[in-house]
């Protein structure tokens, strides 16, 4: 048997939310695309005991509790990392070390060094290494960046991209570790975001050069974290912790191409419960997208005749379109865990040869944490607030 012949044996790290739609996105990956590979999950990894009852419900048939056990286990190829970022450095270190491949959770890291540390890891590591920006894998956006890249909206000169939640906007929605700073990095900023600022960059395929910015923390303090449900989870009745992050973020951005960028995210928009817009405006037309319906793509182009100019809509669900023609007959769409199951087959064909798949690479990943770093530099630098300056 060759090592292409060969199962590749997966490990989850961590079991939240990440930890779950990993496991489900391994399952179904080779249920509905070729991937040339068997897949076989090992083990997952969480830090308590008492997550092994719902591994076993996942259908892993090994849980464990320290990473460090795992991911230099000869009988594991793929270190799958879907911790908090204050753990991701580390673990993604430890794995490309041992010689595995790895997948990674956006944001890459914490901090622009821990992200170089683990683009030079990767760097001379022979194994494939990529950041799990899962937007990217969405009909969708992958249709829009076609029609960009071939030259449809002809010179882009707006980027409007908003990602707009609401499990925050209660001021007692408990408090997780997506509020602590050291732990997640950043608060809205880090962790959605990220996400506007990759699909930017690479719907475009160009480079933010500078930005100038504003974050805002509504909500100070909130009551512990009692038990887990949904997002937010159940608060406690104990002393309140303090929030140490961003709710919401708001910055302006040009990229080197000459677009102008307007960017806004937060988890404190009552009503929007995933809301991951972008609209992009060129000289020959634009597109415009929201996750909230993402089995659609508007589309105007300048150039239909006047009297029946307008944005069309198109339904993303057909063959023809990035990986739909995989999945159910044309027009009855997707949802927000296909994304993750084109992740890891992206992934598994970039493990068979085709490098090209692996995107974002860790040093792309790494560009949008210095987006990040720059948007909190100029946040923090008031200076570049100008005052309105009223009479009286
Ligand atoms: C929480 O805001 C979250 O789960 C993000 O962490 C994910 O990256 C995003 O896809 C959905 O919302």
């Amino acid at each position: 048997m060759t090592m292409q012949d060969a199962p590749l044996r997966i490990a989850v790290i961590g079991n939240g939310f990440m930890g779950r739609i990993h496991t489900q996105a391994w399952r179904t990956a080779p249920r509905f695309f070729d991937l040339g590979r068997e897949i076989e999950p090992i083990v997952l990894v969480g830090r308590r005991p008492e997550g092994a009852t719902a591994a076993r419900d996942l259908g892993w048939p090994e849980y464990a509790t320290d990473w460090r056990d795992v991911v230099t286990r000869p009988d594991i190829d793929v270190v799958d990392i879907c911790t908090p970022g204050d753990t991701h450095a580390e673990i993604a270190l430890a794995a490309l070390a041992a010689g595995k491949h790895v997948l990674c959770e956006k944001p890459l890291a914490n901090s622009v060094e821990e992200a170089d540390r683990m683009v030079a890891a990767a760097a001379s590591a022979s194994s494939v290494a990529m950041c799990g920006f899962s937007y990217r894998r969405t009909p969708a956006l992958a249709a829009a960046r076609a029609l960009i890249a071939e030259g449809a909206l002809g010179e882009i000169r707006h980027v409007r991209a908003q990602y707009l939640q609401d499990w925050l906007s209660d001021p007692d929605a408990p408090h997780t570790w997506r509020l602590d700073r050291e732990r997640a990095g950043s608060g809205t900023l880090g962790d959605i975001g990220a996400h506007s600022i990759d699909t930017a960059q690479w719907l475009l395929g160009d480079d933010i050069t500078a930005v100038s910015a504003v974050l805002r923390t509504f909500v100070s303090t909130r009551p512990p974290l009692a038990g887990q449900a949904g997002l937010g989870g159940v608060g406690g009745s104990g002393d309140r912790l303090p929030v140490t992050v961003d709710d919401a973020a708001a910055f302006t951005a040009t990229f080197a191409g000459g677009a102008l960028g307007v960017f806004e995210a937060t988890r404190m928009a009552t009503g929007r419960r995933n809301a991951n817009r972008i609209e992009i405006n060129g000289s020959l037309g634009s597109v415009a997208f929201d996750f909230e319906r993402m089995n659609e793509l508007e589309y105007y182009r300048a150039d239909d005749p006047s009297g029946a100019q307008g944005f069309r809509r198109i339904q993303v669900t057909e063959p023809e379109h990035p990986y739909a023609g995989a999945w159910w007959p044309a027009g009855h769409g997707l949802g927000y865990e296909h994304l993750f199951t084109h992740q890891i087959v992206d992934l598994v064909r970039a493990i068979g040869g085709d490098l090209d798949a692996a995107a974002p690479s860790f040093a792309e990943a790494a560009d949008v944490q210095r987006v990040l770093a720059a948007v909190a530099e100029s946040a923090a630098n008031e200076a570049v607030m100008t005052p309105v300056r009223r009479v009286g």
